[in-house]
């Protein structure tokens, strides 16, 4: 895909661990643009819609606690080339155990329930997720100086 854009979420113990400005890194040298973003305490209606195709799961509970224990998280829009699957790559496998030890997920944590990060895993979903935690205006249009450089 060309340019298209995804929801990027550092978790409340990525934000407690002090990682956001590394995280944030990653996707700035590699060539992201930052779209949005945004530090909040999600409510628990927010945690719960966002991660509404998990709520038949055993962890569906205590992962919405986990996203609304009161430690913000900070919630990101990135845009560039193949950004939804690159930004996967990124972050790394949900099991931080099975990540790649270059990712995130892989260098940072060692609990599937203490995973740092969020990442947008399809168009449909980053569609969903932008719209969710982002009001339209919230999102910039702009070009970074390197653009041209990086998406060429
Ligand atoms: O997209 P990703 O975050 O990599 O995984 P999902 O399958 O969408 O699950 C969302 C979230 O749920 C995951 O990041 C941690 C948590 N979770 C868990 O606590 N235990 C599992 N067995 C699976 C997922
Ligand atoms: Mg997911």
């Amino acid at each position: 895909t060309a340019s298209e854009r995804s929801f990027v979420m550092i978790k409340p113990d990525g934000v407690s661990r002090q990682l956001v400005g590394k995280i944030i890194s990653r996707f700035e040298e590699r060539g992201y643009k930052l779209v949005a973003v945004k530090s909040l305490t999600p409510s628990e209606a927010l945690a719960k819609e966002h991660y509404s195709d998990l709520s038949a799961r055993p962890f569906y509970a205590g992962l919405v606690k986990y996203i609304t224990s009161g430690t913000p998280v900070v919630a990101m829009v990135w845009e560039g080339k193949d950004v939804i699957k690159q930004g996967r790559r990124i972050v790394g496998a949900t099991n931080p155990q099975d990540a790649d030890p270059g990712s995130v997920r892989g260098q940072y944590a060692v609990s599937v329930g203490r995973n740092l990060i969020h990442a947008s895993d399809a168009f449909d979903s980053a569609t969903k997720e932008i719209g969710l935690w982002f009001a339209p205006e919230e999102l910039s249009d702009y070009e970074p100086i390197a653009w041209p450089w990086v998406m060429a």
